[in-house]
């Protein structure tokens, strides 16, 4: 099994690169993103609780997204693997990932991390603000707290993996095409 963590702060090209990733390589996608606007989208309770912190840049609880990726990947029994985007985003999220593969007999392969600045992330977050109707966007004051939130709990999940010997960093600025070519790269390695 191939099994990718996607990492970055936010607006770093997660989303865009797994897209990519997932034509090619035949991957299931998971995004806790994607899930919990999902939620949101639904009008579900978890939705709704979920919204209120994700509209003000913080982080959703770990049970939460924990307890929507061990249901992903229980109802993906026979998939070759997986791109975790954005998740884990706490260290006690990267633990609950690593025993949730491991009752599977799988493991993490590689944690690829795309490295931007703080000034292009606001860029590109205000940019698809405009037309993405995030509300987690749109506004520069929630951006700098979603990436106080990032480099306060999420940040430190890299040592995680650098522990393992599975933290590859990649400058996730320049063309998509050449940023995925970088990532490409570390995974025919
Ligand atoms: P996410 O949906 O994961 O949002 P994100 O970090 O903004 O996405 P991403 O980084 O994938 O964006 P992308 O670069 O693709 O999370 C949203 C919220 O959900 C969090 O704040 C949190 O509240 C909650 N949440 C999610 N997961 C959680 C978890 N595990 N635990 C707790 N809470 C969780 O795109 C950004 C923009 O840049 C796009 O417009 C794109 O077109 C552009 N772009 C991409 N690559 C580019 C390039 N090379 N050059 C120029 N522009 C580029």
């Amino acid at each position: 099994m191939l099994n990718l963590v996607l990492f970055g702060p936010p607006g770093a090209g997660k989303g865009t690169q797994s897209q990519k990733l997932i034509e090619k390589h035949g991957l299931i996608h998971l995004s806790t993103g994607d899930l919990l606007r999902g939620e949101i989208s639904q009008g579900t309770a978890l939705g709704l609780e979920a919204k209120k912190l994700m509209d003000e840049g913080m982080l959703v609880p770990d049970e939460v997204v924990i307890g929507m990726i061990s249901n992903k990947l229980d109802a993906n029994k026979e998939a070759e693997g997986f791109i975790f985007d954005g998740f884990p985003r706490t260290v006690a999220q990267a633990e609950a990932l690593d025993n949730l593969l491991e009752s599977k007999a799988a493991t993490i392969s590689h944690m690829i991390a795309l490295e931007v600045d703080a000034e292009e992330l606001e860029r590109r977050l205000l940019e698809r603000g405009k037309e993405s109707g995030r509300a987690d966007d749109a506004n520069p004051e929630v951006i700098r707290k979603r990436i106080k939130e990032y480099n306060d709990k999420t940040a430190p999940v890299a040592g995680f993996y650098k522990n393992q010997d599975k933290f590859k960093s990649i400058n996730g600025i320049g063309s998509i095409d050449q940023i995925y070519g970088a990532i490409d790269a570390v995974i025919e390695q």
